[in-house]
């Protein structure tokens, strides 16, 4: 065989192997159009009577967010061999409770927040009793959307709503948000910004990973993978969004930037450093990348998406 032939016939069994760059744009794209019409049909219409509630549901839903966590109950769906079709309630869940949670966090009792996802706060355009009802029907549906999904073998019906009710529950995200508000203005170690990490951001996201592999009724060595995945991945957001606080500005961001340092809230950069908290943020996206090691290749997804997280811009 002339050497000419050999080389060729070595590059195409190379690219025979390689796997294909995995396109994470137009896979979000894709999977925000799947999660964007299965809300809207798990959603009362905006003429539902008081229509004034659902418009303002939909308004915070529909403002435009980057929908990870969503993305995360879809792709660990995918890693364990599942379908979109029975992982779908539970993105559009997780997706209700994350945004109730903004909506009651820009109040004027909480954070105060004129701007989110790139438009005015839900009280800000619907008043805040609206906004504080919005936050408790998104809440609710949430439930009714889980209620919904498909129970299977490992996992029932029972296991999929306790494990939402868990995340958004008072140990976990409201004791995040109660450690945020109680700690405003003093000083906090590491130890305890990490505790408030761990509720606030990263039990939602560990909850999706966990979701999407019940979802596709996945195994029990398979669903401690997702829980490391989302736990690691979930702190590195958290670190991650309070460097974007100190160095993208509000435009970038749909929300007022430096709101961290004008709260006195505890933050990585303000404990450690941006240089630190970089290395932080990387180090424990390393970490989410090991625990993914059981899939064996096959989390194409979820490694792209831990990689984005740490690198997004906004
Ligand atoms: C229950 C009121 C209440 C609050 C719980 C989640 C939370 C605590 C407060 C909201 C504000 C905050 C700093 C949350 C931490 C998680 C986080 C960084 C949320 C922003 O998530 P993104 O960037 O937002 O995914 P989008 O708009 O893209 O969905």
């Amino acid at each position: 065989m002339p050497r000419i032939n050999q080389k060729s016939e070595v590059r195409s069994q190379r690219s025979a192997v390689r796997p294909p760059a995995f396109d994470l744009a137009s896979y979000l794209e894709t999977r925000t159009v799947a999660v964007n019409a299965a809300m809207d049909r798990f959603l009362p219409s905006e003429k539902a009577k008081p229509a004034t509630i659902h418009r303002a549901m939909r308004y915070s839903l529909f403002a435009g967010g980057k929908r990870m966590r969503p993305a995360l109950v879809l792709a660990a769906a995918e890693a364990c061999g599942g379908h979109e079709a029975d992982a779908l309630p539970l993105a559009c869940a997780v997706e209700c409770i994350h945004t109730y949670s903004l909506v009651h966090d820009d109040l004027p009792a909480m954070d105060n927040d004129d701007f989110r996802r790139g438009k005015p706060t839900n009280h800000k355009v619907f008043g805040e009793g609206i906004a504080v009802l919005a936050g408790d029907a998104l809440l609710t549906q949430a439930f009714e959307i889980a209620a919904q999904a498909k129970g299977w073998p490992r996992y029932s019906h029972r296991d999929l709503i306790l494990e939402i009710a868990k995340a958004s529950g008072s140990l976990q995200l409201i004791a995040g948000q109660v450690a945020d508000l109680e700690g405003e203005g003093k000083k906090t170690s590491a130890a305890h910004l990490k505790y408030i990490h761990e509720r606030k951001t990263s039990a939602l996201l560990c909850c999706s990973a966990r979701l999407g592999g019940m979802s596709a009724n996945c195994s029990a060595a398979q669903l401690q993978a997702l829980t490391d995945f989302g736990y690691q991945v979930g702190l590195a957001f958290q670190v991650i969004d309070d460097i974007l606080d100190v160095t993208q500005t509000s435009e970038q961001l749909g929300k007022t930037a430096g709101k961290d340092t004008k709260a006195q809230k505890a933050t990585y950069p303000s404990i450690i450093g941006l240089a630190r908290s970089r290395k932080i943020a990387a180090e424990l996206t390393a970490k989410a990348f090991a625990a993914l090691k059981p899939f064996q290749g096959r989390a194409v997804a979820l490694e792209a998406l831990a990689e984005f997280l740490l690198k997004r811009d906004r």
